[in-house]
């Protein structure tokens, strides 16, 4: 019973249903139940939590994100089954809270100064949520001395930078930098990402990492915390 609620929840946010009135990406789906449903049943079934996470949300996503990559599936795809993630994940974090069950890590999350693009610090967010990490998103605009306050206030593993600009790419240099001016570098881990963005551009600004997607900047996360 229990393992079958939780397959349900997985092929649910791969099928990005939110809830009943949803189609799903195969379609043909309305009045079944969608992902808040069959969180809320699992829940008063007595699931664990940490398995509908883990066994449930997480591989569904793996799943998604391998179908992105084979370009099965597209943006609006993948931000349905993230959303329906984002929401499991605020029905299950009292519970989870209570079961004791760790996040992977903290992750700071913004677009850098001058720079309002966040459609895909948005997706990035999700996603890294969606893999079991708490996220604090700063929302765009944000200044190198806000990350500096930020960092030392809420003490996160990892900043992920975003830029769409070739103009704000540079505010991302200056943000490490501050970090640096202020004894910070060390005590957080720096990926970065957005469209003009690349590997060398992260290595040039002493970033740690860098990832073209939302699935690569997990990728990249998990990588950078084995290391450390
Ligand atoms: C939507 C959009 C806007 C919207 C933004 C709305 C919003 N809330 O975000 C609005 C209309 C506000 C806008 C404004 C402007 N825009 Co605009 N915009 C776009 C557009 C069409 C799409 C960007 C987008 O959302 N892509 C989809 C997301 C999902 O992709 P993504 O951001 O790359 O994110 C993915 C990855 O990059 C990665 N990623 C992203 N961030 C991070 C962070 C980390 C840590 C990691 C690991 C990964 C990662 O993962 C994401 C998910 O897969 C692009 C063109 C295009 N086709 O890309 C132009 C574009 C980015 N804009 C451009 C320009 C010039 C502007 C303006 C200057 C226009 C103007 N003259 O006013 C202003 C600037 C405003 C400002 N100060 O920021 C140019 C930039 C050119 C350049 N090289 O600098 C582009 C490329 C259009 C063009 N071809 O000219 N824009």
């Amino acid at each position: 019973m229990t393992d079958d609620i939780i397959e349900q929840i997985k092929q649910n946010v791969i099928q990005g249903r939110m809830d009943k009135e949803d189609e799903g990406f195969d379609g043909g789906m309305v009045g079944q139940p969608g992902v808040k449903e069959l969180v809320q049943q699992a829940l008063d079934m007595g699931t664990d939590p940490r398995r509908m996470v883990t066994e449930g949300l997480t591989e569904a996503m793996s799943i998604v994100g391998e179908r992105f990559e084979a370009k099965d599936y597209f943006i609006p795809d993948m931000l349905a089954s993230a959303e329906t993630v984002g929401e499991a994940m605020d029905i299950l974090a009292p519970h989870l809270a209570k079961s004791g069950m760790a996040t992977k890590g903290k992750v700071i999350m913004a677009t850098v100064k001058g720079d309002l693009h966040d459609i895909g610090k948005n997706i990035v967010s999700i996603i890294l949520k969606g893999a079991g990490y708490e996220v604090n998103d700063m929302g765009a605009d944000v200044t190198p001395e806000r990350i500096v306050a930020i960092v030392t206030e809420e003490k996160p593993d990892f900043i992920g930078l975003s830029a769409l600009l070739t103009t704000t790419m540079m505010a991302m240099k200056e943000t490490i930098e501050s970090l640096a001016e202020a004894g910070l570098r060390d005590k957080v881990k720096v990926i970065i990402g957005g469209a003009p963005t690349s590997a060398e551009f992260a290595a040039e600004i002493g970033a740690d990492g860098y990832g073209a997607d939302a699935f690569q900047a997990v990728r990249v996360v998990e990588e950078l915390k084995q290391r450390s």
